[in-house]
């Protein structure tokens, strides 16, 4: 399997639950390695050109205001098959139907806040990672 990198976002409901550091233990347990990482408050327009491919949905308004009300942590993760695995740690989009003991299933309120981010393809991580971080933001974690 190859290694791939993929981008999180630990959303606002999570940072107000005092959950980045829970979230990030099991991310973390679940073998990927952080190579990029910060705190960032998204304005409506940042929010709104992350998720520029939703923009004509019914929940898109409701998505850019949640996603800047306050304070995220975006990460780069890299691990083997990055991309299906943290789709699988994190569960489904809903946490109602996200698998007993995801992160969606464990912490989210609701759809619409639902905990953390997480890039649904290499080629999207790759445009995701660069909408957060500069190259040399990005540093090797062998260790
Ligand atoms: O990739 P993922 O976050 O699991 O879901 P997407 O279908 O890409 O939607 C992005 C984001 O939009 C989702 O995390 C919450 C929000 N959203 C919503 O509020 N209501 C929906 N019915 C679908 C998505
Ligand atoms: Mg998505």
């Amino acid at each position: 399997m190859a290694v791939e990198r993929t981008l999180t976002i630990l959303k606002p409901d999570c940072v107000r639950k005092n959950l980045i550091g829970e979230v990030t233990r099991r991310i973390q347990e679940a073998g990927f390695k952080v190579v990029a990482m910060k705190m960032t408050r998204l304005t409506k327009e940042t929010a709104g050109g992350f998720y520029a491919v939703h923009k004509e949905r019914p929940f898109f308004g409701e998505l850019v205001e949640f996603m800047s009300s306050g304070p995220c942590v975006p990460m780069i993760l890299e691990k083997e098959n990055a991309i299906e695995d943290f789709r699988t740690l994190i569960g489904a989009t809903n946490p109602d139907e996200a698998d007993e003991g995801t992160i969606r299933a464990d912490f989210a309120d609701s759809v619409g806040e639902n905990m953390v981010h997480g890039s649904d393809s290499v080629e999207n991580g790759k445009i995701e990672a660069a909408y957060f971080f500069t190259e040399s933001e990005v540093v090797a974690n062998k260790a």
